[in-house]
């Protein structure tokens, strides 16, 4: 589908000579672009009647890009695209065999994870101003972005990838839609392995003008500046307009902008706005940084849906493609449905209802071994077509690693180069650095994984029964607390954080907060996205119960995880849904009902008897700390619902109740 203009006269002085890595891609394609000059309209036209763009919208929004960016070509992309792509991409060195069917690359050694002081939500209306969106004026934001975006696709090709973030057929469809646009092609792949992709998805609009436009530009990486003042990079959503412009990175979030981008940023937006529209019963829907999972009890045949937020790097990934632990797995069923994002509404029927928007997993390499995430393995087995990025790589016999897939690395370190490309046996002695980067990794379809649900793309989405938080924090939350009052589960989802792991992070054992897991992803202020969850979930007729849980409570003495984590996480869920269902009754805490040790399923588990009882408990004096932090943190909320407020002010009393009593016993 590419329209070659190479013989068109140039325009540009720039002759995107100094672009550093492109030079040699673009050189290596034989496809001269020395002498091509800026796409003509003429050649976007032809390029968009070849790819069987008819929109008309969407036709003159890759045409105006076109007069910003000045790429050499224009193609439209669809998934069916992939062979080809992939081979040009191994061709011109951006991608690397590893295995049959499997790829290996490497981003610019300042561009491996999303930058969130980059990042910004940009709308005309003030008041969507948060205490994280990084919220400016869309005017503003839009004029700055085509200042730096202007020319610096030159001499790259311009893909168009129209994209779908849902099933076909979703209630939800009309927020699915979008066209990225990118001139980067390891890019577009990693777009169609994580999103719908190809022109008919975009077939059936309700309006023509309903699709969400991505514009993606990589930039010159060695010199953006990443890190200085000087820094070039702006990663913006400027949501009222459903406009997505990133500008200084081939990675992640950053780059494959149906993801976070659409999927959570412009969602969480649209979320709240859909309401006028009708959707969710005229609540509009949420749309969260969630895994979604269903458990099935082969015994009774009883089968139920979670739902859960844990911040970035947390294990929402593991939790989702978890299977049961071998002692239970003959009774207990795990299907998987989503890692990173969920959009959630209430149906007609009046039940809450989640779906993924996702096709695909970008999955943390580090610790994914047949232990951890057996099923995450077998999703990236010979061909498979995933695609590992910034892990260790062997060139010489295309493998690949990174720590904690087996225990020890490679003896024999000959052809191992490290994340940066480096030689492994170059290293000086006693250099102990990472082989692979810590947040390297592995981009695989939902379809490999190999306990995919049997539904996992039907368009109806599954029925909700509990919504759970989870932070990494050492000592104060227990295993699991269930929270039965939506107030109280809305409030324990906005003071989710993980402890800050370095004393200059932060206070000792005070949280980062990080709400729903959605701090770097909310549109719009707290306050109003609070009451955004208390209506939409309000709805529902039927409502889920709320759970936090926590897999990294360690042993101050030794530092050792209490809990094994993993696949034995499943456990701390099967007792909240027996709860639920009123089969056990818990202990109840001021912070929530926790299980008993008779209660937890832990058949073939051996966990010491002294950290059980602390994975069980709660720490009265700790917990008073921690109101203190939460009240300073929910005042900066403009606007927090009064429900909020009444939630924190019952819990605070509970655990000065709780405190009382306890002295009173100490007399
Ligand atoms: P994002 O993709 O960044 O949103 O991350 P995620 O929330 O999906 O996290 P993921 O499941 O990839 O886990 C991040 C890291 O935590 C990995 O290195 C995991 O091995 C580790 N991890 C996940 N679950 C557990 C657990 O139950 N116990 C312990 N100790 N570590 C875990
Ligand atoms: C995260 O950082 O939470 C991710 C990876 O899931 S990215 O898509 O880069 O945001
Ligand atoms: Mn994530």
């Amino acid at each position: 589908m590419s329209v070659d203009i190479s013989t068109e006269t140039s325009t540009s002085q720039d002759t995107g000579q100094d672009r550093g890595q492109d030079t040699a891609q673009d050189t290596a394609q034989g496809m001269g672009q020395d002498t091509a000059g800026p796409v003509s309209v003429a050649a976007v036209n032809e390029a968009l009647d070849v790819g069987r763009v008819t929109n008309p919208y969407v036709r003159a929004y890759v045409q105006y890009w076109a007069t910003i960016t000045e790429p050499a070509r224009v193609e439209v992309v669809s998934a069916l695209d992939d062979a080809r792509l992939v081979a040009e991409a191994l061709d011109a060195g951006e991608l690397q065999p590893a295995g049959h069917g499997l790829y290996y690359s490497r981003s610019y050694s300042k561009d491996t994870a999303r930058s969130e002081e980059r990042t910004i939500v940009a709308t005309d209306d003030e008041t969507d101003a948060g205490v994280y969106n990084n919220w400016r004026r869309g005017d503003e934001m839009v004029a700055a972005q085509i200042h730096r975006m202007a020319g610096q696709s030159a001499g790259r090709t311009m893909y168009v990838v129209p994209y779908l973030m849902s099933p076909e057929g979703s209630p939800l469809a009309q927020y699915a839609a979008g066209v990225q646009l990118t001139d980067n092609r390891p890019v577009v792949l990693h777009m169609i392995r994580m999103a719908r992709v190809g022109i008919e998805h975009l077939d059936e609009l309700p309006d023509p003008m309903d699709f969400v436009k991505a514009v993606h530009v990589t930039g010159d990486l060695p010199n953006l500046g990443q890190g200085t003042p000087e820094d070039q990079r702006y990663f913006v959503t400027v949501a009222d307009r459903r406009t997505i412009l990133h500008f200084g990175s081939s990675y992640g979030g950053n780059a494959l902008l149906g993801k976070i981008a659409h999927g959570l940023r412009q969602a969480c937006f649209d979320g709240r706005a859909s309401a006028e529209h009708g959707v969710g019963g005229g609540r509009g829907f949420l749309a969260e940084q969630f895994m979604l999972l269903g458990i099935t009890d082969t015994v009774t045949g009883k089968r139920w849906h979670v739902a859960g937020g844990f911040p970035s790097a947390s294990g929402k990934t593991n939790l989702a493609m978890t299977l049961a632990p071998d002692a239970l797995g003959e009774r207990y069923r795990v299907d998987f449905y989503g890692d990173d994002i969920a959009w959630l509404w209430v149906g007609d029927d009046g039940r809450l209802y989640a779906m993924n928007p996702e096709f695909g997993v970008f999955g943390v390499a580090k610790d994914t071994n047949a232990a951890t995430n057996p099923t995450a393995l077998e999703a990236i087995t010979p061909g498979s077509g995933a695609i590992f990025t910034n892990v260790a790589y062997n060139p010489t016999t295309q493998e690949v690693w990174w720590e904690g897939r087996t225990p020890e690395p490679p003896t024999d370190v000959t052809g191992w180069l490290d994340w940066k490309g480096e030689a492994i046996a170059d290293r000086e002695p006693g250099d102990t650095s990472p082989w692979a980067h810590p947040n390297s990794r592995f981009t695989t379809t939902l379809a490999n994984v190999p306990n995919v649900a049997a539904d996992f793309e039907a368009p109806a989405g599954v029925p909700v029964d509990a919504i759970i938080f989870g932070g990494r924090t050492r000592d104060r939350e227990p295993l699991v607390r269930a929270v039965t009052d939506l107030a109280e589960g809305v409030y324990d989802g906005l003071t989710l954080g993980a402890e800050a792991t370095f004393a200059a992070d932060g206070l000792d054992g005070q949280l980062r907060y990080d709400p729903m897991s959605m701090r770097p992803f909310l549109a719009y202020g707290e306050g109003d996205y609070a009451r955004h969850w208390l209506e939409v979930v309000g709805a529902a007729t039927e409502q889920p119960i709320f759970a936090h849980v926590n897999w990294f409570a360690k042993d101050p003495e030794d530092g050792h995880f209490r809990w094994p984590g993993y696949r034995e996480n499943l456990r701390a869920l099967l007792w909240l849904l027996a709860l639920k269902d009123g089969e056990v009754t818990g202990h109840r805490t001021p912070v929530g009902i926790v299980p008993t040790a008779e209660e937890l399923d832990l058949t073939g588990l051996e966990v010491p008897e002294a950290d059980l009882e602390a994975l069980l408990s709660i720490d009265t004096e700790r917990w008073r700390q921690e109101m203190a932090f939460r009240a300073d943190h929910l005042a900066q909320f403009e606007r927090l619902p009064e429900e909020i407020w009444a939630a924190h002010r019952r819990v605070a009393q509970a655990l000065e109740d709780a405190a009382e009593t306890a002295a009173d016993l100490e007399e």
